[in-house]
């Protein structure tokens, strides 16, 4: 694996998942595949399980990490080419991922959507010029459209419960005051679409996601409807894609409860996290033995280790 930025560069799901599920059985079999290697994790937003999991993950492999939190503690930076620099932004990230892919063997990038400009987003802009400019193998930390590590560790999660060789899995919007991006319901969708499962999507009207990360999964708006039966509920919300950025609605109905859990079969809620309770879902539900939240968040180190794997091998 020479960049990962999306499920296309992935060559065995299931081969990947075993990696992860290895790497937990054994953190330190690989110690001497990282040793002196240097991984530089990249932030332009806020994190908590990505940033811990994927330094540990890559101490567990024996590299040295570097991090920053671009804005805050370097210069911020230009993206567009050809511009005029006269504004806030002090370096281009031409110079910038060259110098960063100096220091580093890996370059590993957090760059949330923006939710002003569509084109732009789904143009993945950061983490094209990274790639680009950079020279070494990046890694998203959740982009603009992406966040495939999150997916990977939601994979080797529904591995680890599921109760039959094909689960009916659902995800469903849930509600938010704050618009926020479509990334890690896009790379759900993308991730579950290529396993073996019963997907349907559920949301209020409006909030359809892009129709390539949608693919054959079935959409309801009934939420429900959709909940009937299944083993994983993957609570998220997420602004909308056909008006852009926007919050059509913040309709409490859509908050997932007991009484909605018990529609399911004996179903599991899994959430990316952070989550708000009692907005997105009761506190009810978080602290019920059907809650895999922290599980889910514990298998991040196992999905960073498992591609940071695959990453060092190719160097
Ligand atoms: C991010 C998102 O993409 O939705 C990160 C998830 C891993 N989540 C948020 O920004 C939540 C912010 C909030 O105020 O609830």
């Amino acid at each position: 694996m020479t960049n990962f930025l999306a499920y296309d560069d992935v060559t065995d799901l299931n081969a990947l998942i075993q990696e992860g599920l290895n790497a937990k059985q054994n953190p330190f079999a690989d110690q001497a595949l990282g040793h002196n290697k240097t991984i530089g994790l990249i932030f332009f937003n806020s994190s908590l399980r990505t940033r811990m999991s994927t330094q540990k993950a890559a101490q567990n492999l024996g590299m040295n990490v570097i991090m920053m939190n671009v804005g805050q503690d370097s210069w911020g930076l230009e993206m567009e080419e050809g511009t005029v620099m006269n504004g806030d932004k002090a370096e281009h990230v031409k110079e910038a991922a060259a110098v960063v892919g100096k220091y580093c063997d890996i370059v590993a990038v957090r760059a949330f959507a923006g939710l002003k400009d569509r084109e732009q987003d789904y143009r993945e802009v950061v983490m094209n010029q990274f790639k680009k400019y950079a020279g070494v193998p990046i890694i998203n930390l959740e982009s603009a459209t992406r966040h495939p590590l999150q997916s990977l560790a939601d994979c080797i999660t529904i591995e680890e419960f599921k109760v039959r060789k094909r689960p009916k899995i659902v995800l469903t919007w849930l509600p938010h005051f704050k618009p926020l991006p479509q990334a890690v319901a896009n790379s759900f969708c993308e991730w579950i679409n290529h396993t073996d499962a019963e997907f349907v999507v559920t949301h209020p009207e409006g909030y359809d996601l892009a129709p390539e990360f949608v693919g054959n999964a079935r959409v309801s708006y009934n939420q429900n409807e959709a909940f009937e039966g299944a083993d994983f509920i993957y609570g998220k919300n997420w602004s909308s894609y056909q008006h852009y950025g926007q919050v059509l609605t913040q309709d409490p109905s859509w908050m997932v409860t007991m009484d909605k859990m018990r529609l399911t079969d004996n179903g599991k809620f899994m959430h990316c996290l952070p989550v708000r309770r009692n907005m997105k879902v009761t506190d009810e539900v978080l602290d019920s033995p059907q809650s895999l939240v922290i599980e889910q968040a514990a298998n991040r180190e196992w999905s960073a280790q498992a591609v940071l794997k695959g990453v060092l091998q190719s160097l």
